[in-house]
């Protein structure tokens, strides 16, 4: 084959799987299974993770997630974003390339969390308006107080039982006909079998489906 030729080929797209839930709900632990049981089915995909610490904004708001650093509502809220927007052709460019893509927190968490600190929760949604939609959101739901009981609980922000119980509901605020919520009180190999069983089916599903960046604007 020559190079324009190549360059002709159209891959199908990678999906673009998002993975939600509350502090301690067992996400990243859920992102790395959904990530081997990919691979094992010889799917090309790759772990993605909001926010990225490793940035110049990721890093400002590492300091303030530890509560090393305080800054306003509003401002960290658009830090969130712009740590997402940075992101998005390295993103895209991997999607286009036939890479499917495992991102444990997105915009839902932006808006879940900011809101839950009594921001306006429509306002909230503006800054991420328009970043690519995902093919499908994994929400893990958990009761808070569950949450609460498990290793490492309230190292940082946001780790408090009132303020996980508003985020909760925040996200099933947000939830739509993309979204699966799964019990996450189950095994881990119990929630790890459905993560796997609706990516897989999404994976699937995005080969037909053009890649848009139109979050929220509907
Ligand atoms: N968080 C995460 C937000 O408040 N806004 C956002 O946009 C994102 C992506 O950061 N408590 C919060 C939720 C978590 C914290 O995430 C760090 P993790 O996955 O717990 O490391
Ligand atoms: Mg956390």
């Amino acid at each position: 084959m020559t190079t324009t030729e190549a360059s002709q080929t159209q891959q199908p797209r990678g999906a673009l799987l998002v993975v939600e839930g509350g502090d301690r709900c067992g996400k990243t632990s859920q992102c790395t299974r959904l990530l081997d049981a990919l691979h094992a089915r010889g799917i090309d995909a790759r772990a993605v993770k909001f926010p990225d610490r490793t940035s110049e904004t990721g890093k400002l708001i590492d300091l303030y997630l530890k509560g090393a650093k305080d800054v306003d509502d509003h401002a960290v809220h658009l830090l969130f974003s712009a740590n997402r927007w940075e992101s998005m052709k390295h993103i895209r460019a991997l999607l286009e390339q036939g890479t499917t893509l495992v991102v444990d927190r997105y915009a839902f968490s932006g808006v879940a969390y900011s809101a839950a600190k009594g921001l306006d929760l429509e306002w909230c949604k503006q800054p991420d308006r328009g970043l690519l939609r995902p093919d499908l959101v994994l929400f893990l739901d958990l009761d808070p107080i569950a949450a609460a009981r498990r290793a490492g609980y309230g190292e940082e922000r946001y780790e408090r039982v009132d303020m996980q119980q508003r985020v909760r509901s925040n996200f099933m605020s947000l939830a739509d006909g993309s979204w699966k919520i799964l019990d996450a009180s189950r095994t881990v190999d119990e929630i790890a079998a459905d993560v796997s069983a609706a990516a897989i089916a999404a994976v699937e599903a995005a080969r037909s489906t053009p890649l848009c960046s139109d979050l929220w604007c509907s």
